[in-house]
């Protein structure tokens, strides 16, 4: 099983994750050919981003779609919650996370610079990221956890893009994005210091200061 993607994108850490938790071998690849659009990557992935899933003859792009295929061919252990209702809330937070905070926050990695930024796409969109960090401390059910009282997809989805929140808001002279949410700041701090997520933010903080460092 291959999984292509560096460390530091908060989709790929949430494959990482969801293999770690189940002992997953795999081997994990930068895109070939010099990044997501290049010739050879395209042909792996159409969609041209990462991650990408090789397992076989089976190539899937999309790491929520990724993150359920290896759950139904690896059913156990299982970070789907039992009960239905908290299933659904598990999969609501990854979507609060993709459509409401990582949505808004990607149009946002162009403007860091404040010499080249257009303030007026940089305002929007620190407001809409601002605005899914609320949806998501509302949809939170606890400090400990995301939903429930384990280890669940959710928090394989969350951790990493809260991760991203910290880094990208600083840009915008936003040191503290938590800070008017006590219990995701709470969650954050647990995340950090969780034996399984922990490792995987270190290296998202690793890879993603050695990418900054190469482009200073
Ligand atoms: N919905 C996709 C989003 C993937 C995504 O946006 N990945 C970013 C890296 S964090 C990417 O590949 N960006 C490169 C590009 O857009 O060219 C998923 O869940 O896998």
């Amino acid at each position: 099983m291959k999984i292509y993607g560096p460390s530091y994108s908060p989709f790929t850490a949430r494959v990482r994750a969801l293999l770690a938790f189940k002992g997953i071998a795999y081997e994990q690849e930068l895109p070939p050919g010099g990044g997501t659009k290049s010739e050879d990557y395209l042909k792996i992935n159409p969609i041209g981003k990462v991650p990408a899933l090789v397992d076989g003859d089976l190539v899937l792009p999309e790491s929520e779609v990724i993150c359920e295929y290896l759950e139904d061919r690896f059913p156990s252990p299982s970070l789907r919650p039992a009960d239905p209702a908290a299933r659904a809330k598990a999969r609501l937070i990854n979507r609060v996370c993709d459509f409401y905070i990582m949505g808004p926050m990607l149009p946002l990695f162009p403007q860091l610079n404040p010499a080249t930024r257009d303030q007026a796409v940089a305002d929007a969109g620190v407001a809409a990221v601002r605005n899914g960090v609320a949806l998501l401390d509302g949809f939170l059910e606890g400090e400990d956890f995301a939903v429930g009282g384990s280890l669940s997809s959710a928090d394989c989805a969350v951790a990493p893009v809260l991760f991203f929140v910290h880094y990208v808001m600083v840009f915008f002279g936003d040191h503290d994005p938590l800070r008017n949410h006590p219990k995701l700041d709470a969650y954050w701090m647990n995340m950090s210091k969780h034996q399984l997520i922990g490792p995987i933010l270190d290296d998202m903080d690793t890879t993603f200061k050695a990418l900054l460092a190469s482009r200073a």
